[in-house]
């Protein structure tokens, strides 16, 4: 079998380090596709993405092709089947929220654009650097020719984390849930949706009432701990380990693209995908929603209903991704 070009962004970088040899040792792609990566990083990122590929060689990986390094976009996307855009420029201290978008603007325009000139005619792109949905909208809209749903942002960590809460609190195995989404951005404002969510096929719904004695008290728990708690995670793991979510990151962007590629089945998973109106959401954003895959891409499940509260919640996310690509299209950028 051909080798899959992956091209990773930022891999020099906390979460590389975790993806990279994640992704050579199968665990993305499937035990029987080689794999070639490639990795783009800054000059001053260099010696980080060579390390990786230096501990890359000592795994002796049977699927791994092959390993390039540069910091030239357009030969990190030459052929490239998927993109994962991991490198970011992070807030610093005095940084405005238009000063963030513009810098990071100035890396997703131009990655797009590379994309659009120099990558496979089935290339894939997830983007998880920050802030996502918005740096996933920039990437596309530079790349013209390629379809706006082959870009997505991940926001599986926080479908993971919202599964592994809620897991916790009904304690029961992660395996035993189902139908968990998280919409909007992929920030403090998402909203971690558990109406339409199973236990071992019953609603989670009853089955918190029950475990916390009634209705009101199940809806006060996700209105006060739980949506909270899986939206100020990041914030949760940075307090306690000093720096921000690294092999979870990295996990939630290995089973984005394994599912995207090994396809969903009847389940859904939750990330950023480019918005056609569905519920709502305005044509062109990528805003987080139910998704499934079929193999060739993430497609938005519809379908659900949203209660007043869930309404509420969603347009609220909604409204801040509105007002960064308001931002970006006023900084000219797109
Ligand atoms: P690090 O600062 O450890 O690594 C980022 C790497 O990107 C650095 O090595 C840097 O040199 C490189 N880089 C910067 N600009 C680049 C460019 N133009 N081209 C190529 N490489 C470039 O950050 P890390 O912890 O790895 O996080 C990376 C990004 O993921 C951040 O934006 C972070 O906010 C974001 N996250 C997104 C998550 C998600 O669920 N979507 C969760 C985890 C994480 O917070």
């Amino acid at each position: 079998m051909d080798a899959t070009t992956v091209t990773v962004t930022g891999a020099g970088g906390q979460i590389g380090y975790s993806l990279l040899f994640r992704i050579a040792s199968g665990d993305m792609l499937g035990a029987d596709r080689p794999v070639r990566l490639r990795l783009l990083e800054i000059p001053q990122g260099l010696k980080g993405a060579e390390g990786a590929a230096l501990e890359l060689q000592d795994c002796a990986f049977p699927l791994l092709a092959g390993v390039e390094i540069t910091d030239d976009a357009r030969v990190a996307f030459d052929g490239a089947n998927l993109a994962l855009l991991v490198g970011a420029r992070p807030r610093t201290a005095g940084m405005e929220r238009a000063d963030l978008l513009a810098a990071n603007a100035g890396i997703f325009g131009p990655q797009g654009a590379a994309l659009n000139d120099v990558a496979a005619d089935d290339i894939r792109v997830a983007v998880v650097g920050n802030p996502a949905n918005t740096n996933a909208l920039i990437a596309a809209a530079s790349a013209p020719d390629i379809p706006g749903d082959r870009f997505a942002a991940l926001t599986r960590l926080d479908h993971d984390r919202a599964v592994a809460q809620l897991a916790a609190a009904l304690d029961v195995p992660v395996a035993h849930l189902r139908g968990v989404v998280v919409w909007g951005n992929h920030s403090a404002t998402q909203f971690p949706d558990v109406a339409h969510a199973t236990v071992d096929g019953r609603p989670v719904l009853d089955a918190l009432a029950d475990r916390l004695g009634g209705a009101d008290a199940a809806t006060t728990w996700l209105d006060e701990e739980f949506v909270p708690r899986v939206a100020k995670r990041g914030a949760e793991i940075i307090a306690v380990r000093g720096s921000s979510s690294a092999a979870s990151a990295a996990n939630a962007a290995i089973s984005h693209v394994r599912d995207l590629v090994h396809r969903t089945g009847d389940a859904w998973t939750s990330a950023a995908v480019l918005s056609h109106g569905e519920y709502g959401v305005p044509d062109g954003l990528y805003s987080s929603a139910p998704v499934s895959s079929d193999g060739t891409g993430y497609r938005i499940v519809e379908g659900l209903e949203l209660d007043d509260r869930g309404r509420a919640r969603l347009d609220a996310s909604v409204a801040e991704l509105v007002a960064e690509r308001d931002a970006v299209h006023a900084l000219g950028v797109i």
